[in-house]
């Protein structure tokens, strides 16, 4: 990427005028290509809910039976007063619940967040394995790797907005992971 953009700018300085009709459409074919090479990835999804942004849910597929799955994202924040996470829902479970790791006589725990999770003004929380995270409990049946499930995250001030989850394979552990299987 930062050497498409170094192309580019040697190129737009060597296109000084006089302006050929030539090196017109080479800057037009190349901004075309900056435009597609910065698209994000079918991967990299986000929402939006009023100043909230939600980028990327994702889970993680199941082996068969299991009852619980994990939810992460992040949330950023771009207003000027906190906001708060306070429930979600998914058609893919039962409940959807807030959890947060803690360590509690040495032994990794967690635990239901209280009163939701603050967004605090211009910040971001991320939920990702070993943090901040959702647990849909009760599944319904198993995320398959590769598939989107749509589920509804409601905030105090931003409201409901729908998201997908992007599932991935079993194996997606990021840093600090716990198993959910309880
Ligand atoms: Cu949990």
């Amino acid at each position: 990427m930062s050497n498409l953009f170094s192309t580019a700018r040697t190129y737009a300085l060597r296109a000084t005028p006089p302006f050929h009709l030539q090196q017109r459409v080479g800057l037009a074919v190349l901004s075309l290509l900056l435009l597609l090479a910065c698209v994000p990835s079918a991967i990299a999804h986000e929402f939006k809910a009023g100043d909230l942004e939600i980028e990327h849910p994702w889970s993680r597929a199941t082996p068969p039976g299991a009852k619980v799955a994990g939810g992460y994202f992040t949330v950023v924040n771009k207003g000027s007063a906190p906001d708060r996470l306070l429930s979600i829902s998914s058609d893919i479970s039962d409940k959807a619940e807030l959890h947060e790791m803690g360590v509690k006589d040495g032994v990794m725990t967690m635990r239901p967040v209280e009163g939701g999770l603050e967004i605090p003004a211009g910040g971001k929380v991320a939920l990702k394995p070993g943090a901040y995270h959702l647990m849909f409990t009760g599944l319904k049946r198993q995320p398959k790797q590769g598939e989107k499930f749509p589920a509804t995250l409601t905030f105090e001030k931003a409201g409901s907005v729908k998201v997908e989850f992007a599932v991935e394979g079993m194996g997606e552990t990021g840093s600090g992971d716990m198993d959910h299987a309880e």
